[in-house]
């Protein structure tokens, strides 16, 4: 971060002062330093058995072969249980706190219980966001608003049959999965029973059996459960932070451009240089140019 102008800094800064509804839209690149694979562009290479994780993460992979997809699901879930948050997702938490959003943000207006008005909305499904919030609360005793978690999550399931959802942060997520960790064996092809199914002693299909359960993910050519309210967040929006995402994938995509529509600002935190209109442009890792700028 040294080697970043201190003057971009200065000014970006001084736009926080000034901000009302900060508002920060995370994407992959946030999770890199835990050791979460991205989706795209450099870094490790996010192969489950050599599959694209985008021809997985569809409805139709789902349909087609359940028990190929709960096997990357399992993994991706145990991977980000080891993981642990970064110090940009540390910063983040310590933001969205009545503390942290007063000495970055004393222009915002702060809410009805207090809390700062600066709200992270991630794409990133791997929890590791409200895993910083719980260390935070657990080491000063405040409690940071849960970020909104637009794409859904790896620890969250909805059943096929009842369309319960619910937090689900087994592992295993079922005992057949746990022998499909071997990954110089080949693919399982795990009878459908041993998937997971709904725990709820209401749920019954037809057939006596229990309702398949399904990742509480969205796929491509799914709508946002959430959408309704991060519009809102997004149309009242004047100062945008953009981390780690490539900005490729809608309607997250369209978020930066549509803030600078309203007059705001957007502030971009990546190590690759991007196309589009920032106002600046922090290029690094998120987990050190983020600490950096708000120190
Ligand atoms: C670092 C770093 C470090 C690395 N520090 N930086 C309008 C136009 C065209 C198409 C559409 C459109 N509207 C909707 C669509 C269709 C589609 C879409 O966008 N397609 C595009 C690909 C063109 N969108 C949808 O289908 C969405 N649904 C929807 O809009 O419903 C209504 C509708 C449907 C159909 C048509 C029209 C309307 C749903 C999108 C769901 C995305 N789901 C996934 C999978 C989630 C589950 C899972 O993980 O298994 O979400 S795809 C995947 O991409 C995942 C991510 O959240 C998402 C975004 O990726 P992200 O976070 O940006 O990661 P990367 O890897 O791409 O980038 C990492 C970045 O970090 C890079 O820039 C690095 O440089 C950087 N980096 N290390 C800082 N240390
Ligand atoms: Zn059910």
């Amino acid at each position: 971060p040294s080697s970043l102008p201190t003057h971009f800094r200065v000014a970006f800064r001084h736009a926080c002062t000034q901000a009302r509804f900060p508002l920060a839209l995370a994407g992959a690149g946030l999770s890199a330093a835990s050791g979460i694979p991205t989706f795209r562009g450099s870094g490790p290479a996010s192969l489950w058995r050599q599959h694209d994780p985008l021809s997985l993460a569809t409805p139709q992979a789902f349909r087609a072969n359940p028990s190929q997809v709960w096997q990357f699901y399992h993994w991706r879930r145990e991977l980000c249980l080891k993981a642990k948050p970064n110090s940009a997702h540390h910063a983040l938490s310590w933001l969205s706190t009545e503390e942290g959003s007063r000495k970055i943000f004393p222009g915002a207006a702060i809410g009805p219980h207090g809390q700062g008005s600066f709200r992270l909305v991630t794409q990133n499904v791997d929890g590791l966001s409200k895993r910083a919030n719980i260390a935070y609360e657990e080491q000063t005793g405040v409690s940071p608003p849960d970020p909104v978690e637009m794409h859904g999550s790896l620890f969250r399931t909805r059943c096929l049959s009842c369309k319960d959802t619910s937090d689900n942060f087994e592992s295993p997520i079922a005992p057949a999965l746990r022998a499909t960790e071997d990954l110089s064996r080949p693919i399982e092809n795990l009878p459908l029973s041993s998937l997971p199914h709904c725990p709820l002693p209401s749920c019954q299909n037809s057939d006596g059996s229990k309702g398949l359960l399904r990742p509480a993910v969205v796929w491509f050519g799914e709508s946002i459960p959430l959408l309704d309210s991060i519009e809102d967040l997004i149309e009242r929006c004047d100062l945008l932070l953009v981390l780690g995402t490539s900005s490729t994938v809608y309607p997250a995509a369209g978020f930066a451009s549509q803030v600078r529509r309203q007059g705001g600002r957007v502030a971009v935190f990546n190590v690759e240089a991007g196309e589009e209109q920032a106002d600046w442009e922090f290029i690094g890792k998120v987990e050190e140019t983020l600490p950096w700028v708000l120190s």
